[in-house]
């Protein structure tokens, strides 16, 4: 790596521990939430909130702001702790998650949080919402890219196969789609549940430019968000991320593989130390 390739990882992995620890403090606060998912998801986070996305943290409403859609909205805690180290929601407001009146509730709600595009609990929505935002932004010649994250679940959903059609059908050069391939889902495996490979293959066959990475492996995600952005085609631009659960916290990495990670009391500040460890190891 050169220098300024180093310079930008670094920077990116100290972004992405941050963004692991606001997730962990908030569900300590409620002594619950998606934190599995949180701490599989973060790189991805980092690279688009800290090297890929072009947003105004004190204007999150900006028109010329690249979009982020998150589909799968029981993520919601993942995207609060980006949002908190974007600036755009006062990192004191994570004291308030999952509380009345918050504007950080545990199933996300697009009109109560700055920087929130959408309210995405009923899954399988955001990639089709997602493909009107990009149509919309290009007939009116706005050149933002419209990022959108969904889950390995969500692909048991029709809407998304039409979706992926017609992002392809209308050119959308200017959307940017990750998959979460975490494996999981609420019944099971999810490759148990319902099976989806050849993922690459099916990505390709509906007309999209599609990169398989590691989607913990830093230098990866960044590689594939600028491969994404550049690409030459006219395509719509897939990013299939296999990611581990609890990554960041070893304990919680190793722990059953379920839906909703269940987190002893005594256990958050164990998982802030750990946590901690893998950061300065
Ligand atoms: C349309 C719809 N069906 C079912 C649910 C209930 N549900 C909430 S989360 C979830 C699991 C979805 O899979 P995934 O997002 O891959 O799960 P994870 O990786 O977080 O375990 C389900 C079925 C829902 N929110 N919306
Ligand atoms: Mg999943």
């Amino acid at each position: 790596m050169d220098s300024s390739l180093t310079a930008t990882h670094a920077h990116l992995a100290e972004r992405a521990y941050n963004i692991r620890r606001n997730a962990l403090l908030m569900g300590e606060v409620q002594g619950q939430g998606y934190v599995g998912q949180a701490l599989d998801i973060a790189d991805v986070l980092a690279v688009a909130y800290f090297h890929a996305m072009d947003y105004r943290p004190d204007d999150p409403d900006w028109d010329g702001r690249d979009r982020f859609l998150l589909s799968n909205g029981h993520y919601a805690i993942a995207l609060y702790a980006a949002l908190i180290e974007a600036g755009i929601v006062p990192q004191e407001e994570l004291e308030t998650y999952g509380s009345d009146d918050s504007r950080l509730p545990m199933s996300g709600m697009a009109s109560y949080t700055p920087g929130m595009e959408m309210s995405g609990g009923s899954l399988g929505q955001g990639l089709t919402i997602a493909v009107g935002h990009a149509l919309g932004l290009k007939r009116r010649g706005n050149k933002s890219f419209v990022y959108t994250l969904f889950s390995d679940g969500e692909l048991d959903e029709g809407a998304v196969w039409e979706a992926l059609m017609s992002a392809a059908h209308w050119q959308l050069d200017n959307m940017i789609a990750v998959v979460d391939i975490n494996n999981q889902q609420a019944d099971g495996p999810s490759s148990q549940v319902m099976a989806f490979e050849p993922l690459v293959d099916k990505m390709e066959a509906f007309g999209w430019f599609t990169q398989r990475i590691d989607g913990n492996d830093l230098a990866a995600v960044i590689r594939a968000f600028d491969a994404a952005r550049e690409h030459p085609g006219p395509q719509p631009r897939m990013i299939i991320a296999d990611t581990r659960m609890g990554c960041g916290v070893p304990f919680l990495e190793a722990r059953e593989k379920n839906h909703f990670i269940r987190v002893d009391p005594h256990e958050w500040q164990l998982a802030l130390e750990a946590l901690d460890a893998g950061r300065t190891a």
